[in-house]
C-alpha cells in the first residue's frame, strides 16, 4: 500500500452540520441507543482506519465518569494543516464539515470502514461538545461546542470554541485523542451499553489482525438497597457503590482464524487449524474505475449440521449475505468436488456435492475490504455488488488449490471431503423425510394439530403468532387476543431442544412441526422469511426458571433453523409483569422489583399487591392489558448483532457438555441475571416500545 501524503486541501468541503441537527436519523438511523452509540462507532471506524491501514496498533475507548466518550489512536495523528482555500486545520474542517474527509475519495486510505460513513463531523453536531488532541511532535488542541443562540431562535452546532492550537509541548507520543459529551437533547437516552461496546471492539479486534482495542469503563455504578420502613410502611433506598468494572483488552494476532476458533468455542473441530487465506484482487465495479478488494477468510469444520458463516464488509456484519458469501461458496464447492473426485472420495457414478453438503459444519469467517460498496436488504446489511461474486470465488479457488498442494493438509481436505460425503448420502437417503418437513411448513396449520389458534387475517405484516407458555395461559391468551391478526400457539411442555438434536430428529417432535407448519415459511436450508405468515413471533413464557429455559430452547431454535426470521426482527419476547398492585379502581402493572416501589407510591396507602407466579394467573384482561395489546405492552426484539456471541453461549447453555453449563448457571445462579444475560449476550436484543 503507497503511503499518500495528506493535506488540508485535500478535503471536501460540502454542507453545515446544521442539517444533522436538525434530522439526526437520516445520519444515525435514530436518536435511541442504536443512534448514540453510531456516532461513537464514527470515531471508532476512523482510529480503525488509521490502523488497518498500517499507521497504528494502538486503540483505546474510554467511557468516563461524566458520561462522555473517548477514543485514542496511536496514528499518526490528523492533519493538522491549514487549508489554503477556506484557512482551516484539517482537524477543524474534519469536524465542521460534512462529508469531509479522505475516505469519501477514497485516496486517503487504500481501505476504509465504517458504518454509512457520515463522519467525524455527525459526532460533533450531536455532541454538547467534543476535544480533540493531536500529538504530532508538539501537542495540538481543538474544542468545539453544540449551543442555542436565542436571538436566531437555532442551534449552533459543533463550533469552535478558538483555532486548533498548537500547545508548544513537545511530545514522543504520536495519534489522536478524540472526546466527546453525547447532547441529552438529542439522544432519548445518553447512557453507553458496555455489552454492547466491549463486543463490537472483540469484533473488531479480531477483523484488524494484531491491533490492540482497550475499553475502560470509569463510571460509577450504584446499586439501591432497602432501607429502614417508616410508619407507613415505606422503605428509602441507601445508594451502595458497586465495584468498578476491569478495563479490558483485546488483540488477536492470528485474526480471523482466531475468530473461527473462538466461534467453534467448545465445539469439536474436524482439524485443529482453521484454513486461511487472504489477497488483494482488482475489481471494477459498473460505474467506476478499477480499484482494489482485500479478501480474507478462515474455516474450519466441526461435527454440527449447520453452517456459521460470518461475513463482513468493511468490518460491517454483513447478516443478510450478498455476493461475496456467494463467491464464496461456489469457490470452496468446485474446489472440495474436485478434490473428492480426484482422490477417490466420489466415485465415477457419484453425483457432485451440492453447496448444502459443504456448508455441514462449516464454521467461516469471510471478510472484504473495497470501495463503493452497495449495502441491501431490509436492514441494509446485504452485499449488493455483483462483481465481488467472481472476485470471492477466484480467490478461494486460488487459496485453496496452493493450500491442498501442502502435503501436511491431506488429512484436512480428506475430512472435509468425507464431512461433505456424509452429508451428501444423509441428504439422498433422507430426502423423503424433508419432504415431510416442507408438506408441515406448505400446509396451513389446522390439519396437523388442533391446538393452534389461528388468526383469520392473512396479511403477514399485521399477523401475530404467541407462543404461550402452558395450556391455561394459551387459554386465557385465545380469550384476550384479536382474531383478524392474533394468533395463539400454546405449548404443553418443555418444546424440544434442538441443539442436541439433528435436524431429522427435531422434523420428529410434534411441537416442533407445529411451529414450522404455523410460521410456513419451511426450516433450516429450506426456510424462506418472504414465506413467513407472521411479521411478529412472539415468545411469551412465565418470568422464572422453567420460562427462561422454554426462552431459551425456541430461541435455540430459531437462530438454528429459521436464524434468517431473527435476522429480519421478526422475533419477539413478550414481557409479562410480575406484579399488579392495585386499590379500587387504581391498578398499576410493575415488571421489575424496582419498578415495583414506584407503582406502591403511585397506587398510594392502602394498596394491595398480587404477585403473578404465572401467565396462567392472569385474567384475559389482564393478559390484553400488559402483554397483547399493541398500545400498552412491551416487547423485546430479538436482533442477532453479535451472532458470534449468541452461537458460543448457546452451546454452552443447551450443547452436550454439562460442566461449562453448571458453571454458567453457578455464576448466574439469579434469574434476573441469565434472563439479562440471555437478551444481551444471546441475542443482542433490545427493548423498544411498540409504537
Ligand atoms: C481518535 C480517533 N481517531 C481519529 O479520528 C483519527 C483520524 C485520523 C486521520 C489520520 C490519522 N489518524 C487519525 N485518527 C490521517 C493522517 C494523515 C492522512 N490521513 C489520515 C496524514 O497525516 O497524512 N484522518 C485524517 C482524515 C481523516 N482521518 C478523516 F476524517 F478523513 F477520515
Amino acid at each position: 500500500m503507497s503511503e499518500k501524503s495528506y493535506n488540508a486541501d485535500d478535503l471536501k468541503i460540502l454542507e453545515g452540520l446544521e442539517a444533522v441537527r436538525v434530522r439526526p436519523g437520516m445520519y444515525i438511523g435514530s436518536t435511541g441507543v442504536k443512534g448514540l452509540h453510531h456516532i461513537l462507532w464514527e470515531i471508532v471506524d476512523n482510529a480503525v482506519d488509521e490502523a488497518a491501514n498500517g499507521y497504528a496498533d494502538e486503540i483505546t475507548v474510554t467511557l468516563h465518569a461524566d458520561g462522555s466518550a473517548s477514543v485514542r489512536d496511536n496514528g499518526r495523528g490528523m492533519p493538522t494543516d491549514v487549508n489554503s482555500k477556506v484557512k482551516m486545520s484539517g482537524v477543524e474542517i474534519i469536524f465542521t464539515k460534512l462529508h469531509a474527509g479522505g475516505k469519501f475519495d477514497n485516496e486517503n486510505y487504500a481501505f476504509s470502514g465504517g458504518l454509512h460513513g457520515v463522519g467525524a463531523s455527525v459526532t460533533n453536531a450531536l455532541s454538547e461538545w467534543l476535544n480533540v488532541e493531536v500529538y504530532r511532535g508538539n501537542v495540538f488542541k481543538m474544542s468545539f461546542k453544540s449551543t442555542f443562540d436565542k436571538e436566531r431562535k437555532k442551534w449552533l452546532c459543533g463550533v469552535p470554541v478558538a483555532p486548533l492550537k498548537n500547545t508548544g509541548e513537545k511530545t514522543g507520543e504520536k495519534g489522536t485523542f478524540v472526546r466527546f459529551m453525547p447532547d441529552k437533547e438529542v439522544f432519548e437516552t445518553v447512557e453507553w451499553n458496555y455489552d454492547t461496546i466491549s463486543k463490537r471492539l472483540k469484533e473488531l479486534a479480531f477483523l484488524n489482525k494484531g491491533v490492540k482495542i482497550s475499553l475502560f469503563d470509569e463510571r460509577e455504578f450504584y446499586t439501591i438497597e432497602e432501607g429502614e420502613e417508616d410508619e407507613n410502611g415505606f422503605a428509602e433506598g441507601v445508594k451502595v457503590a458497586l465495584p468498578a468494572r476491569e478495563p479490558v483488552s483485546y488483540k488477536y494476532d492470528g485474526g480471523v482464524i482466531d475468530f473461527v476458533r473462538y466461534l467453534n468455542g467448545e465445539k469439536f473441530q474436524l482439524y485443529s487449524q482453521p484454513l486461511y487465506y487472504a489477497a488483494i484482487k482488482d475489481v471494477q465495479l459498473k460505474g467506476f474505475p478499477v480499484g482494489k478488494i482485500k479478501i480474507e477468510f478462515a474455516f474450519a469444520h466441526t461435527k454440527d449440521d449447520t453452517e456459521s458463516l460470518f461475513s463482513f464488509v468493511n468490518n460491517i456484519s454483513t447478516i443478510e449475505g450478498g455476493y461475496h458469501e456467494t463467491g464464496f461458496h461456489t469457490g470452496l464447492l468446485k474446489v472440495i468436488n474436485d478434490y473428492a473426485k480426484s482422490n477417490g472420495v466420489l466415485k465415477a457414478k457419484d453425483p457432485l456435492f451440492i453447496a448444502d453438503d459443504i456448508k455441514e459444519g462449516l464454521t467461516a469467517v469471510l471478510t472484504v475490504k473495497m470501495a463503493n460498496v452497495q449495502f441491501e436488504g431490509q436492514t441494509k446489511t446485504k452485499l449488493g455488488n455483483p462483481e465481488v461474486k467472481s472476485a470471492v470465488e477466484q480467490t478461494v479457488t486460488e487459496g485453496l488449490s496452493q493450500l491442498i498442494k501442502n502435503k501436511q493438509l491431506k488429512p484436512v481436505f480428506d475430512k472435509i471431503a468425507q464431512k461433505a460425503k456424509f452429508a451428501a448420502d444423509d441428504r439422498i437417503k433422507h430426502r423423503a423425510e424433508r419432504d415431510v418437513a416442507k408438506a408441515a411448513s406448505d400446509s396451513d396449520g389446522l390439519n396437523l394439530v388442533g391446538k393452534l389458534a389461528a388468526c383469520s387475517g392473512r396479511n403477514p405484516e399485521m399477523n401475530e403468532l404467541f407462543i404461550v407458555e402452558g395450556d391455561s395461559a394459551g387459554g386465557t391468551a385465545k380469550q384476550a387476543r384479536i382474531r383478524q391478526c392474533q394468533s395463539i400457539l400454546p405449548l404443553r411442555g418443555k418444546p424440544l431442544n434442538v441443539q442436541k438434536k439433528t435436524a431429522l430428529q427435531a422434523l420428529q417432535n410434534e411441537e416442533i412441526k407445529t411451529l414450522i407448519s404455523a410460521i410456513g415459511a419451511g426450516f433450516n436450508r429450506s426456510f424462506d422469511v418472504e414465506k413467513t405468515k407472521y411479521k411478529k413471533v412472539i415468545i411469551l413464557s412465565d418470568a422464572d426458571q422453567d420460562g427462561m429455559h422454554i426462552r431459551c430452547i425456541l430461541l435455540t431454535f430459531f437462530f438454528k433453523y429459521m436464524r434468517e426470521l431473527v435476522n429480519a426482527g421478526c422475533v419477539y419476547i413478550g414481557m409479562p409483569p410480575l406484579y399488579r398492585v392495585f386499590k379500587k379502581d387504581v391498578v398499576e402493572y410493575a415488571y421489575n422489583d424496582k419498578e415495583l416501589d414506584e407503582k406502591i407510591k403511585i397506587v398510594g396507602k392502602g394498596y394491595s399487591i398480587q404477585r403473578y407466579k404465572g401467565l396462567g394467573e392472569m385474567s384475559a384482561d389482564q393478559l390484553w392489558d400488559t402483554t397483547m395489546n399493541p398500545e400498552t405492552r412491551n416487547l423485546i426484539q430479538v436482533t442477532i448483532d453479535d451472532a458470534a456471541e449468541a452461537a458460543n453461549v448457546i452451546e454452552m447453555l443447551m450443547g452436550d457438555k454439562v460442566e461449562g453449563r453448571k458453571e454458567f448457571l453457578a455464576a448466574n445462579a439469579n434469574f434476573n441475571k441469565v434472563d439479562g444475560f440471555i437478551e444481551k449476550v444471546h441475542f443482542k436484543a433490545e427493548q423498544r416500545e411498540e409504537d
